[in-house]
C-alpha cells in the first residue's frame, strides 16, 4: 500500500479535545510522528492537545481506550514497528491494528491510526514526515481524526455518531 492517492483534507478542529497516544520504539521515527500530528492538529485550530506515551505499539489500544472514555473529542495513535526475524512483528502490527479499531467502535470517538508497519528504519522514516521524508503519517492520522469528528457529528441524526 503506497501513500499515493491520499486526500487533501482541510480540516476544521476549533474546539475540540484531542489526545495523541504515542508509542517509544525507534526514537528518530517517532519524534517525527508525534510532531507531524501536533502540526497537523495545531493548523486545523485544536489548542487542547494532550500526548500520552506508552512502551510499545501493542499498548496503543488501551492507551486510547482510556483517552477515548475520559471525554475528549477523538484519539491520534502513533506507531512503528519495524519487521525483524520472527513473526512478532506480525503479532504487534495484528494486536495494534486490531485493538485500535475496536477502541474506536466500541466507544464511538474516532481514532486517527498512524501506527507505521516497515521493513526497515528507512522506510519509515521515509513516512515520519522528518527531513527528506516522502510523506507525514503523523499529520494524515491527526487530520483524519479531525475530520471524522465532523463527519460524526454531520450525521449524527441518521444513526452515525451519538
Ligand atoms: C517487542 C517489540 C518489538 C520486537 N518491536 C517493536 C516495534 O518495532 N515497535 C513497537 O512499537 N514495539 C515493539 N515491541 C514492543 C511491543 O509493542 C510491546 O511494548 C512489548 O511486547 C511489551 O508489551
Amino acid at each position: 500500500m503506497s501513500g499515493a492517492g491520499a486526500p487533501e483534507l482541510q480540516v476544521d478542529g476549533h474546539g475540540m479535545r484531542v489526545v495523541i497516544v504515542a508509542a517509544s520504539w525507534h526514537r528518530r521515527v517517532m519524534d517525527g510522528l508525534v510532531a507531524g500530528a501536533q502540526r497537523g492538529l495545531f493548523a486545523a485550530g485544536v489548542k487542547d492537545v494532550r500526548l500520552v506515551r506508552v512502551p510499545g505499539s501493542f499498548e496503543l489500544p488501551l492507551a486510547a481506550q482510556t483517552a477515548a472514555r475520559s471525554g475528549v473529542d477523538a484519539v491520534v495513535a502513533l506507531g512503528v514497528v519495524i519487521r525483524g526475524g520472527t513473526p512478532h512483528f506480525d503479532y504487534v502490527c495484528q494486536a495494534a491494528t486490531q485493538g485500535l479499531t475496536e477502541v474506536a467502535l466500541r466507544t464511538g470517538i474516532p481514532v486517527g491510526f498512524g501506527v507505521l508497519t516497515c521493513d526497515d528504519e528507512a522506510q519509515a522514516l521515509d513516512r515520519a514526515g522528518v527531513e527528506g521524508s516522502h510523506e507525514d503519517k503523523g499529520v494524515e492520522a491527526a487530520q483524519a481524526a479531525v475530520e471524522m469528528v465532523r463527519v460524526m457529528r454531520a450525521n449524527s441524526g441518521s444513526g452515525l455518531g451519538g
